[in-house]
């Protein structure tokens, strides 16, 4: 990496030895995993390039955005609406820890038996090893599940944290609970940046989110065919990208990459045998660099089509945020009913996600569902067992597995991934 990028990550507080440890086995790891695919669409070239620039380019950019008195924000999860970041001039990066790197620092002041997701994420910040979050001037944490509900007390000791309350049921009077929230958020946004948040602004921040969404949605319609043109591995890159890169260039990129994917799909070209055994994926979200699961199952040959998941068609529920005029609590009420379409199982009662994931084995023509959640996920570990009962009910097999990232836990993980491709 350049010199002028180690100024920025020491102006950055960034602890070098670490960090350059940190750095120095992404390459071997991505040549493995990544590069070594056969048959990938060209275009991935550019995601490639947004790999090999990980804690470059982009926090230049955000450098630059602070150095002309703009706010970053780090959010952990897609309740947080970067719309109204965005409308504020704001900058929003997801911050989820998906390397076990991070974990074991974490746990010198949190639990070990709390998700690697949080243990990861925190651990960065600890450790001073990610300048996305040493460039964050605010944490937008969430009351989602109690691991980073309290998590979020701990964090804001080292860096100021504020917590959005989201509801835990969809009844018409968490809805307004949830209205008044995203109204409460704005009041921060505008207090932290001091740029008011006005409904033409708004409504400019939603049509960008809006594109990124779209491209996004496309890139998953065209996983539908058969063969699949395009890896589990690669699309699950590119969702993972899309929490921290630009929005406008994102979805440019996004949509050449669909754009190619198209030609695939029409002249019958794919990255597998078009007989290849199709898996769902469900669970948990899966952060940047935590590719485990899908490598493992394509790595037997099969291939995954898509990930009922955060980093995936989660992050995409409710489609397209609408704009109703210039009414700022209109605006609000449409982002909040798109929002409340998002089936985390952190909600109960959940049953829509079930009903999602038979869905999705239907669309998507899935051969077998592998339900992952990260150990001590109590909602996604507890929610996996009615999604594994509804599922064979319904004649489709399924696989849960439970796990975290570390070397150990991927190598049982394989033996029972591939026994379960087997059977298939
Ligand atoms: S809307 S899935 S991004 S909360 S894995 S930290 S739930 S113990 S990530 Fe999520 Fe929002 Fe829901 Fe999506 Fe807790 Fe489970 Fe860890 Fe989790």
């Amino acid at each position: 990496m350049s010199e002028e990028y180690r100024a920025m990550w020491k102006e950055l507080g960034i602890n070098m030895k670490r960090h350059d440890a940190l750095l120095a086995a992404l390459p071997a790891i991505y040549e493995q995993v990544y590069l070594s695919q056969q048959g990938r669409p060209q275009a991935m070239g550019f995601y490639d390039f947004v790999v090999s620039e990980i804690h470059g380019l982009r926090v230049k950019e955000l450098m630059e955005h602070k150095a002309k008195g703009g706010k970053v924000f780090g959010t952990f999860c897609v309740y947080v609406p970067e719309e109204v970041i965005v409308a504020a001039g704001g900058i929003c990066v997801g911050l989820c820890g998906g390397a076990d790197f991070s974990v074991p620092t974490a746990e010198q002041i949190l639990p070990r038996n709390l998700c690697a997701l949080i243990k990861s994420a925190v651990g960065f910040k600890l450790g001073n090893i990610c300048p996305y979050f040493q460039a964050s001037d605010l944490i937008v944490g969430e009351t989602t599940c109690d691991g980073k509900k309290k998590t979020w007390e701990i964090l804001d000791e080292y860096i100021p944290t504020y917590v959005m309350d989201l509801p835990n049921s969809r009844t018409p009077a968490d809805r307004e609970l949830w209205i008044a929230e995203l109204k409460r958020f704005i009041g921060k946004v505008e207090a932290v940046t001091g740029n008011k948040v006005t409904p033409e602004k708004l409504a400019a921040a939603t049509t960008l989110i809006n594109g990124k969404r779209a491209a996004l949605a496309r890139l998953f319609a065209l996983r539908k065919a058969r063969p699949a043109p395009i890896s589990g591995l690669d699309a699950l890159l590119v969702v993972q990208i899309s929490f921290y890169d630009d929005p406008a260039r994102f979805t440019q990129k996004t949509n050449e990459l669909c754009d190619e994917l198209e030609a695939r799909v029409k002249s019958g070209q794919g990255v597998a045998d078009k007989n290849a055994k199709r898996i769902l994926y469900a669970g948990t979200p899966m952060p940047i660099p935590f590719w485990t699961i899908p490598a493992v199952i394509e790595g037997t040959g099969a291939v995954v089509v898509a990930e009922e998941s955060c980093t995936g068609t989660r992050l995409l529920a409710g489609g397209q945020t609408t704009i109703p005029g210039n009414d700022l609590d209109d605006q609000l009420a449409a982002i909040a009913d798109r929002q409340l379409q998002t089936n985390c199982a952190c909600f109960t009662p959940n049953d829509a996600r079930v009903e999602d994931i038979l869905r999705m084995v239907k669309e998507y023509e899935a051969d077998g569902v592998i339900h992952f959640s990260l150990s001590f996920c109590q909602p996604y570990n507890l929610e996996g067992m009615r999604v594994q009962q509804a599922l064979h009910k319904a004649g489709v097999p399924a696989l849960l597995l439970e796990g975290d990232y570390t070397e150990e836990q991927a190598g049982r993980l394989k033996t029972r991934i591939e026994a379960f491709i087997e059977t298939l």
